[in-house]
């Protein structure tokens, strides 16, 4: 059996049932020349990366707090962007090692070459220097994942970076664009903004599409309240470059007026695509969507019974790296090891790492309403402001840097059923830590009685949910002032 495509899923450890198993893993270069090691886009160019520079960004944050709690520190504290890239990249690189150690000592043979489907049995593997070795192997496993979409306009692929880039730049960004409104440009906008960058999103039509839009307004609001400059209802038509900058040329949708902007640097987060198009499935007589590269499954099984999908390249699942490790080790469970579990993608938890987190699982309050029906839900509100924020009382550009009503807590629950909770949302700090525990619960098919008779811990943000009155109904102002 073959491992093909070593995101963190493909990097299994099967092997302890006496198969042999080999990982084919080549990262193709960025246009801009960007290349990393074993471990997959979480682990290079996305996940890890994005929480360590959210997390440098927060750190800058806390500074203003640490002056109010009577720490004396300097006004003008710098950030030494070489220093920061270099440490998250040195992390990285032990991690592409201890992938590199785990597979050698699980007995798994790891081959650095990009893999060709010959046949449904056969896999052509060539090596960065061009040599080329051919594998044969009883299953296969796809998960290749995805790359960032390019469009198609002049100058994109020659003189915009996207996710892949950005985590290792060698010199600081300076004043960005990131193109797109989802979760990536907006991670992306807010960890720049907060390590003092001057940032601009273009929108071409909402922010986080298939998120809650009630947050996702929150989101920008907040964004834009403290320093990240929003373009909305447009699109850029070119890139050029002018000097040693980009000339960004855009279109309004909405007016039609045309502009142009000049940017250090500019992020494109348009999309990702599954990258199945050169791997040659139709040889193997695997089916999939050649717009989208996304291979359709049935308990990541394809349509050929000996090769299985898994990750980003799989049709209506989650791009979501922990959806496929579990994916992954419950598939090989199955395959080698008389086990019979499913994977449940049902009800996965998962956070927006913007400035302001935002966790979620279930239901967004649109897709409950559409699910079944406003009438047949209830949905509880609450603003909060975290006991950590309540000393700060600096301004900035007139915006209180801890805002009163900034975070939001918000309850869906299904009125027929016991009020059992389908949907929890969570913008406040520490939004990820929040929903993971909150996941069980709602798994388990916690009702609202259950958060109301479940005991806070005070002083925290998540006893938030435990103390929830306000439904949306009622009409009464969720809003608070202090913590
Ligand atoms: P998504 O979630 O696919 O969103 C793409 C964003 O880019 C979205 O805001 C789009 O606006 C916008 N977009 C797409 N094409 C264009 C063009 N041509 N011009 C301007 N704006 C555009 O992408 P991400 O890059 O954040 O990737 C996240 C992926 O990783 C996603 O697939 C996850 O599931 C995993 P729209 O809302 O369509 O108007």
């Amino acid at each position: 059996m073959a491992w093909h495509g070593a995101d963190d899923e493909g990097v299994g450890c099967v092997n302890g049932t006496g198969n042999q198993v080999a990982c084919l893993d080549y990262v193709t270069p960025t246009p801009q020349g960007t290349r990393w090691g074993l471990g997959g886009t979480c682990v290079n160019v996305g996940c890890i990366p994005k929480k360590l520079m959210h997390q440098a960004g927060i750190i800058g944050e806390i500074f203003s707090d640490a002056r109010e709690f009577g720490w004396k520190l300097p006004q003008d504290v710098q950030l030494e962007w070489e220093q920061m890239v270099g440490g998250i990249q040195d992390y990285i690189g032990s991690l592409n090692w201890g992938y590199r150690v785990a597979l050698r000592d699980n007995k798994v043979e790891y081959i650095n070459a990009l893999g060709k489907f010959v046949d449904a049995h056969t896999m052509e593997c060539t090596k960065k220097n061009g040599s080329k070795v051919t594998i044969t192997a009883d299953k296969f496993v796809v998960a290749v994942g995805g790359r960032p979409r390019y469009p198609d306009l002049e100058g994109a692929r020659e003189l915009c970076i996207t996710s892949d880039d950005v985590f290792s730049l060698p010199s600081p960004p300076g004043k960005t664009l990131c193109v797109g409104a989802s979760y990536i440009s907006l991670e992306t906008a807010g960890f720049l903004t907060a390590l003092k960058f001057d940032v601009t999103v273009m929108v071409r039509s909402i922010l986080l599409r298939g998120f809650d839009q009630e947050i996702a307004e929150q989101i920008g609001g907040y964004m834009e309240r403290h320093g990240t400059r929003f373009i909305h209802e447009t699109v850029p038509t070119k890139f050029e470059k002018v000097a040693d900058k980009i000339m960004v040329h855009w279109k309004n949708l909405k007016t039609g007026i045309v502009g142009q902007e000049e940017f250090d640097t500019v992020l494109l987060a348009l999309g990702r695509d599954a990258i199945t198009k050169d791997l040659g499935l139709e040889n193997a007589g695997v089916e999939f969507d050649r717009s989208t590269g996304k291979i359709p499954a049935t308990n990541e099984q394809t349509n050929v019974s000996n090769i299985f999908a898994i990750g980003d390249v799989l049709e209506s699942r989650q791009e979501l790296t922990p959806v496929a490790i579990k994916a992954g080790e419950l598939l090989s469970a199955r395959l080698f090891g008389g086990a019979t579990k499913q994977m449940d993608y049902n009800q996965v938890p998962t956070t927006v790492f913007t400035p302001l987190e935002y966790g979620c699982v279930g239901l967004s309050e649109e897709e409950a309403i559409a699910k079944y029906g406003e009438e047949n839900l209830e949905v509880y509100i609450s603003y909060y402001k975290p006991l950590e924020w309540c000393t700060n009382h600096e301004e900035h550009n007139g915006v209180q840097v801890r805002e009163d009503s900034a975070c939001y807590a918000k309850l869906i629950t299904h009125l027929p059923d016991n009020e059992r909770v389908i949907g929890l949302h969570v913008l406040g700090p520490n939004a990820g830590e929040v929903t993971q525990g909150f996941a069980v619960a709602i798994k388990c098919g916690a009702t609202k009685e259950d958060f109301d008779t479940t005991v806070g811990i005070h002083p925290t943000t998540a006893e938030e949910f435990t103390t929830l009155k306000v439904t949306k109904r009622s009409g009464v102002d969720a809003r608070r002032k202090g913590c």
